[in-house]
């Protein structure tokens, strides 16, 4: 029997808007652990992780805020995901807001290098969260994960990272909220981006098989981020920043359905769901119902 770990991060700091320290009990409350023990997986639920010592560290770009928590919960994480990804087959971070990418990839990543394959990552996103500590304006540091992941300079303060996901690995789905400086580190940086220009034109399909075709072929492990805004506002309101204009019902469990067919997922994050801001729980129970499509739920 395969075996997923499961981790609540109630961290918020990084997002403009308080309410993702509930996030990790939003998912419990739909129900996301024993979903996956239905579809046949030996799951374990961590509890939820904290922290590391808050330490005082500041930064040149007066606009950062909250940097001593994402030092913090960055560390934390990162030894976590290490842990995780060494003792089971499937680790599932549900956050809290973006931010904990930084920590969760970074330690995903740290085992792939361990086992010597590449790791690629599928950013789900309405945004490309390519900001460094010195190009945020907003200093909402849920905008910076992937800079930080993937080793660009201008993270003074943070853990060093063990193993840099390399940019041309990194492919996003979903865009459509992007800074001019993160336009500019993408392009630079070599990050593929199908925002939903793309995908409007193109569907779902076409590019997420020929990236899942580049994995196959480099015998990778995937780390799939998905973040609320992705998803179209009307089905998932319980998001601070979200954007009209994204992915559909349908067009999610597609790309959830095709992704478990590949076999090729090995970790997961579910970020910057803000039960303060659902309504219901209906984006609470989208996320676990689009959980149970990557775990196999449409399986006939
Ligand atoms: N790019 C904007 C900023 O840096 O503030 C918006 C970032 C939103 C980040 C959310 C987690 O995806
Ligand atoms: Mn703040
Ligand atoms: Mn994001
Ligand atoms: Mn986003």
């Amino acid at each position: 029997m395969k075996t997923c770990h499961i981790l609540g991060v109630p961290v918020q700091t990084g997002a403009s808007r308080k309410g993702c320290i509930m996030g990790p009990a939003a998912l419990r409350t739909a129900g996301l652990p024993d979903t996956l023990r239905q579809l046949g997986w030996d799951v374990t639920d961590l509890g939820d992780a904290r922290p590391d010592q808050y330490q005082n560290v500041n930064h040149t770009n007066p606009a950062v805020h909250h940097l001593p928590d994402m030092v913090a919960w960055t560390s934390s994480l990162t030894r976590h995901a290490l842990q995780m990804a060494r003792t089971c087959d499937v680790p599932v971070f549900m956050g809290g807001d973006h931010s904990m990418s930084a920590g969760t990839v970074a330690g995903i990543a740290q085992h792939a290098a361990e086992l010597n394959q590449p790791q690629f990552v599928l950013w789900l996103d309405a945004h490309t969260d390519l900001h460094t500590l010195h190009t945020t304006t907003s200093g909402n540091l849920h905008g910076t994960p992937v800079a930080y992941f993937t080793g660009q300079t201008g993270f003074e303060g943070l853990p060093p990272l063990a193993a840099p996901v390399d940019p041309h690995n990194m492919y996003m789905m979903g865009i459509r909220s992007v800074d001019p400086e993160e336009k500019r580190h993408a392009r630079d940086i070599g990050v593929t981006v199908f925002d939903m220009r793309t995908l409007d034109e193109s569907g779902v399909i076409r590019p997420l098989t020929h990236f899942l075709e580049r994995v196959e072929h480099a015998g990778g492990r995937l780390h799939v981020s998905l973040d609320v805004d992705f998803l179209d506002p009307e089905i998932a309101p319980g998001g601070g920043t979200v954007v009209p204009g994204g992915i559909t019902f349908r067009e999610a469990h597609l790309i959830m359905e095709i992704l478990h067919d590949s076999g090729l997922v090995t970790s997961l994050d579910l970020a910057e769901l803000n039960p303060f801001l659902d309504v219901r729980g209906k984006t609470a129970h989208l996320l676990t119902d689009l959980t149970a499509s990557l775990f196999g739920r449409h399986i006939l």
